[in-house]
């Protein structure tokens, strides 16, 4: 199995070019760090993950890089400046720790206008900040990228009388670059796709293994083993998998139940393409069928994952998904009697949040809970194309809950899929994976038959 197509060098120029343009009008420039290797215990190391804004606008994934991007010249003849420092070669270190890109490799293989060891850094980054009116930085996400920039700052002011610039500004890296992640471009959602259909694979593997007397942590390690073999650097955030009354709690990552007869399983995962990140729940029955209380409750979060997709179109918003799940949640609330009120009260007096206790959408990309902004000037903002967000309502009803029939315990349904705003209408990633309750059951049936 291939592991498919990478995007290529121009893709990330591309994106820089996007970004030059907004830098080249406050007269500014762009300084990234790339991330370091996080410490597991003692002397070993957490998988290396580059920072999601260098890697965005690079594709480079190597510990300790920083960045700087400045914008050509405004009549457009001459690109933008990509600057990066990188590790230099190391025979030694390259045996221990694997080949390193060099700054010639940075230059030949990433598009690196110029190119140094780290270690020039300091000397470097002042003359390459002078006359730069405004950086922009990630405030106070690396440390060590503030203190860089602050001593390049604090060289240019001493060399102020020789007629050097120091900046005058300094803006938020992390707004200006994920106003740009937010609306997909065309190698960004190529990746995004892959990273969904992968995570699909994933899904529909678990289906078919699940079933009871399977541990939890088994449905885990067939996701990643999935995820994996697909070419997919892993799981883009903890999957959670949590059968019975697990289901109940939102974040369960713990995965170490055995499933039961009778339960229903949730499982909310996704993989990573190019540190793009798919995101899907489903929630099915482990052993093939739901019971008549399981299948009612199902069909209520399905109805409202239904009217939540409804309203991804241009000119709607999150607000608006969420309204309308709310409404098919609290009718069903009302309807199967978990709560003794009218669907109006349960709505007005915020009686759901007993069952339904967080949002249903989030922006997703490169982070599963991606960059962009959620309002503008304090109103929710309108979804324009190339967006792309999850619509996941859920209802949980955890063991202990005694004002309810015992049928309804211990279950936990959330449908998650993921959403592209289209001028035509929502396009549902995800729709590789059932979620209707006859497609479930045949896909968990056929495999026991
Ligand atoms: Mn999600």
């Amino acid at each position: 199995m291939s592991a498919g197509p990478r995007p290529c060098v121009e893709a990330y120029a591309e994106r820089r070019a996007r970004l030059a343009t907004k830098l080249r009008a406050e007269s500014a420039g762009l300084l990234l760090f790339g991330g370091e290797l996080q410490t597991r215990a003692n002397d070993t190391e957490f998988r290396f993950r580059p920072d999601s804004d260098f890697h965005y606008l690079t594709g480079l994934e190597e510990p300790g890089a920083v960045m700087l991007l400045r914008p050509g010249r405004d009549d457009g003849a001459s690109p933008p400046r990509l600057t990066l420092f990188v590790r230099p070669h190391d025979r030694d270190a390259e045996i221990w720790s694997g080949r390193r890109v060099g700054p010639e490799g940075a230059r030949e293989r990433y598009g690196a206008t110029e190119a140094y060891a780290l270690d020039e850094l300091d000397e470097r980054l002042p003359g390459l900040l002078d006359g730069c009116e405004t950086v922009y930085l990630p405030v106070g996400r690396w440390p060590q990228l503030d203190a860089t920039l602050a001593r390049a700052v604090t060289s240019l002011r001493r060399r102020n009388r020789e007629g050097t610039t120091p900046p005058l500004r300094y803006g938020e890296a992390a707004d200006l670059i994920g106003e740009d992640r937010i609306i997909k471009d065309a190698a960004g959602l190529d990746s995004l796709r892959r990273a969904i259909d992968i995570s699909a694979a994933g899904h529909l593997a678990a289906m078919r293994q699940g079933r009871p007397g399977v541990w939890e942590y088994q449905l885990e390690a067939l996701l990643e083993y999935e995820f994996r073999r697909r070419g997919s650097s892993g799981p883009g955030y903890g999957s959670i998998v949590g059968s019975g009354d697990n289901a109940t709690i939102l974040h369960y990552v713990d995965n170490r139940d055995q499933l039961r007869a009778g339960e229903v399983i949730l499982i909310d995962a996704g993989a990573e393409w190019d540190y793009f990140s798919g995101d899907i729940t489903r929630s099915w029955p482990v052993s093939g069928r739901f019971t008549p209380e399981q299948r009612a409750v199902y069909e209520v979060v399905l109805a409202a994952n239904l009217a939540g997709i409804e309203r991804a179109v241009v000119g709607g918003n999150i607000e608006l998904i969420h309204e309308a799940c709310l409404e098919v949640l609290c009718e069903g609330i009302a309807q199967l009697g978990l709560i003794d009120a009218s669907a109006e009260e349960i709505r007005a007096k915020d009686l759901y949040k007993r069952f339904y206790m967080h949002r249903t959408s989030h922006w997703l990309g490169v982070d599963v809970h991606d960059a962009g902004r959620y309002t503008i000037g304090g109103t929710p903002r309108p979804f324009t194309p190339g967006q792309v967000l999850t619509v996941e309502p859920g209802l949980y009803i955890a063991a202990d809950t005694e004002d309810v029939p015992e049928g309804f315990r211990g279950l936990g349904i959330r449908i998650e899929d993921d959403v592209l705003i289209r001028p035509e209408g929502p396009e549902v990633l995800t729709a590789a994976v059932p979620k209707a309750i006859g497609a479930l059951e045949e896909i968990i049936g056929t495999e026991r038959g």
